[in-house]
């Protein structure tokens, strides 16, 4: 008879932050007085959350995310350190592009805060509508936070156009100066769950963190710039405190670039859910020369802002190089 096998301790956790080979997790359930311990991956991991990799030049990225739920055991041979031996499937994961690289920011979130600055930095457009487009594929809530309006001594008629457009497009954007605290709807807004935080430095980032949280900010996580030439990697941080029960941040500490291109002209276009309301003659149309192309229309009647489109335009143009028309595609062939 089968000597009895006591069945191996497994617990799941939150993946908080990343040092170099360890993973920093919180046990689950998630309380926000959870004690934070050190874990590995040792032998093969058993993913659940593959994504589809259809032969394109997918870019290489680390295996675990900040807000990955994993599975973790004792090290029988290390007291200090747990092991993770599996990963949850991800609810959602929000990826960014930096050189030949692609990070997953986050895993799991509720939703996106895009911090921008009205001045000091100027409002970065490109910054904000590469961040949206990555959102929205990756099908996660956002909402804009547009800070400093303290600084603004005259109506910025141009910006306010661009925020207007998409506030008609159901974004919720909030201006702000969060340095003299959140606006009520704002506070109210980041009442709970899990909110990554995405936006230059500069922006105000760990101001709002500050007035959010107050002196009881807790940290997982470090700002780990490696410069290696040209590579430099910022790992995510995840802030809570113990008096905010529901609510965590994830702060991107040293974020300079918001590459797309680890995406494809299929998933650009589907960042674009505003242009869904003119439709062209082909159904795959990239809105570049393609005749009958309701895009172009909408622009030359005014319907649709010149901005959307630049930076539509300017985003295919970034993935081009790692795009590789799917079979069937109808323009397979067409030189670029
Ligand atoms: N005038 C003004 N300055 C702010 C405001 N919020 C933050 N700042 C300043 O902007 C600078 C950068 O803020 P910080 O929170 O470090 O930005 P981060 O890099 O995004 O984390 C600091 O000097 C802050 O004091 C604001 O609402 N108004
Ligand atoms: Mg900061
Ligand atoms: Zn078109």
């Amino acid at each position: 008879m089968a000597r009895e096998v006591s069945p191996q301790v497994s617990e799941r956790a939150l993946v908080a932050g990343l040092f170099g080979a360890y993973y920093h997790v919180l046990r689950l359930p998630f309380r926000q007085d959870s004690p934070r311990v050190q874990a590995k991956t040792r032998g093969k991991l058993r993913i659940d959350y593959n994504e589809k990799n259809v032969g394109y030049n997918k870019l290489r990225e680390s295996l675990l995310a900040i807000g990955d739920i994993v599975e973790i055991t004792p090290d029988a041979n290390n007291a200090d350190t747990w092991v993770i031996n599996a990963v949850e499937k991800r609810r959602n994961a929000i990826h960014r592009a930096s050189f030949d690289r692609q990070q997953c920011l986050a895993a799991n979130v509720d939703g996106v805060i895009i911090m921008a600055s009205i001045r000091s930095p100027d409002f970065n457009l490109g910054f904000v509508e590469r961040c949206l487009a990555e959102i929205r594929i990756a099908g996660v809530d956002v909402i804009l936070v547009v800070n400093k309006f303290d600084l603004l001594t005259a109506p910025d008629k141009d910006t306010e156009s661009i925020l207007a457009y998409h506030e008609t497009m159901g974004l919720r954007v909030f201006r702000e100066s969060v340095q003299g605290g959140l606006s009520p709807q704002l506070h109210a807004c980041l009442d709970h769950g899990t909110w990554l935080l995405l936006g230059q430095s500069g922006t105000g980032k760990s101001t709002l963190l500050n007035r959010v949280f107050g002196e009881n900010l807790q940290t997982v996580g470090e700002v780990s710039l490696i410069n290696k030439g040209r590579h430099t990697t910022t790992n995510p941080a995840l802030f809570y405190s113990p008096l905010k029960d529901d609510l965590v941040l994830i702060d991107v500490p040293g974020l300079r670039e918001f590459g797309m291109h680890h995406r494809d002209v299929h998933e650009i276009r589907g960042g674009y859910p505003d242009f869904e309301a003119y439709p062209c003659r082909f159904e795959d149309c990239r809105h570049l020369n393609e005749p009958g192309c309701g895009i172009k229309a909408a622009l030359a009647e005014g319907k649709l802002p010149e901005f959307r489109y630049r930076y539509y335009v300017a985003m295919l143009d970034s993935v081009q190089e790692n795009f590789k028309p799917r079979k069937g595609d109808y323009w397979r062939g067409v030189r670029k």
